[in-house]
């Protein structure tokens, strides 16, 4: 397989953009290759520039259920581009999606969008404190809410995967409110209430995507939001990646806990760039110009984006079970590459959650963090360049989640199998 002309093509972009690129995972540097430089993508497939093609694992990081060039959300796209790309003023449109999203949620009667998961979350932080009239927050280590200064702390995703989980241009100052616990250990947080009485929110990725995928433990989240209400603290559920994915509305009927705050972004989108947060009608009814919470953006509710999400959503509200049909898949992927993982002596851990899955090479389950930084980072370096050869495209950093889309087929499951049977045969070969 040849990319070179993805190999000459990063050289010009490392030129222009620092580190050729405009999200640092996507660099490839965690697993010492260099990125693909993508053409196109056709349902389940990414073709780059070189001509090859791969199934695509990534799905754009998450936004892609239906996966690539979904015929009923590129025809809602090309219908709203028709009306006028952006006009800063209200559209019913915003109404639409908010309804929607309003129905998949107990636990949101209003919702506001925007235009990243980033900033969702920054936002949501904002009203929590705004609501509380407090300060701190409460985050866990190893979980990523986005690059804002205050949550850029002990993050994973990229800031886990290059190695600077607190970022230097953070003023210390900034994140002197920010406390750090430890997901899955209820004991850490305690100790954070402990410490302070002055906490307006705990913020959590329930499902957490962003150091490989570790879900919370149920009783965990019944414990945490018992520790909230009793502390008078809201509890955040960062949805952004697990949102629509885990299942119809995330962590909340799977684990039976319900947050106060949803932040929400990637398939609320369908592709395009959106954000969400949500709260019951008391919290939002705090946010300007209702409240004196003060956040706004001029591409918020952008039209053609409110067209893709509502597509995309409404689409999975009528096909409601197209989640187990893709959790079924995904634990079939996972599993059987754990079996092939296993006849070569390797010891692989696995899960997965509705159309979201991981695995690690770690001798250990992994809860938390700290026990995913014991995963084996050669060999799953060694393993992600091999796939790609063969024509798979997993998430280039084992601080990630794959996703499976309904255009991944029975077939490309059983061939993504195979193919990593003889990856490892080969890696174990030396
Ligand atoms: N933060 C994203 C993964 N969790 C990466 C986004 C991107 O590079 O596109």
């Amino acid at each position: 397989m040849s990319i070179d002309a993805s190999l000459k093509a990063f050289e010009e972009a490392e030129n222009l953009i620092p580190g050729g690129v405009n999200s640092p995972v996507r660099a490839f540097k965690s697993v010492g290759g260099t990125p693909i430089f993508i053409t196109e993508g056709e349902g389940a497939y990414l073709k780059d520039i070189d001509g090859n093609k791969y199934v695509d694992y990534v799905q754009s990081w998450g936004p892609l259920l239906f996966g690539h060039r979904d015929e009923t959300i590129e025809a809602a796209v090309i219908e709203a581009v028709k009306h006028g790309l952006s006009f800063g003023a209200p559209t019913v449109a915003e109404t639409e999606l908010a309804e929607l999203v309003v129905s998949y949620f107990d636990s949101i009667d209003k919702v506001r969008f925007v235009s990243s998961g980033t900033e969702a979350v920054m936002s949501a932080i904002r009203l929590a404190r705004g609501f509380t009239g407090r300060d701190d927050i409460v985050k866990f280590t190893g979980c990523y809410h986005g690059h804002s200064d205050a949550l850029l702390v002990e993050a994973g995703s990229g800031a886990a995967t290059f190695g600077n989980p607190s970022s230097p241009g953070v003023p210390a100052d900034f994140t002197k409110h920010t406390l750090l616990a430890t997901y899955n250990d209820i004991e850490s947080v305690k100790k954070c209430f402990a410490d302070s009485d002055n906490i307006a929110c705990v913020i959590i990725e329930p499902i957490a995507g962003n150091m490989g995928l570790v879900p919370a433990d149920k009783e965990f989240l019944v414990q945490l939001r018992e520790l909230c209400d009793a502390n008078g603290t809201l509890l955040i559920f960062d949805e952004v990646m697990s949102g629509f994915r885990g299942s119809i509305n995330g962590a909340e009927s799977i684990t039976g806990t319900k947050p106060d705050i949803v932040t929400l972004g990637k398939v609320i989108g369908g592709g395009m760039p959106v954000g969400a947060f949500g709260a019951r009608a008391e919290i939002m009814s705090m946010l300007s110009p209702e409240g004196p919470v003060y956040q706004a953006g001029t591409l918020s509710g952008n039209p053609v984006a409110m067209a893709a999400g509502y597509a995309a959503l409404s689409k999975l509200k009528q096909n409601a079970q197209v989640l187990s049909v893709l959790n079924a898949r995904a634990l079939r992927l996972v599993q059987g590459m754990q079996k092939e993982a296993h006849s070569c002596g390797i010891t692989m851990q696995i899960d997965t959650r509705g159309s979201m899955f991981g695995f690690f090479f770690n001798e250990k389950p992994v809860k938390n963090f700290e026990d995913a930084t014991h995963s084996d980072a050669e060999l799953f370096a060694k393993f992600h360049a091999a796939m790609l050869e063969e024509g798979f495209y997993f998430a280039c950093s084992l601080y990630e989640t794959g996703f499976i889309s309904t255009a991944v087929t029975d077939e490309m499951i059983e061939d993504t199998i195979k193919a990593s049977a003889k990856v490892f045969k080969a890696i174990t070969n030396g």
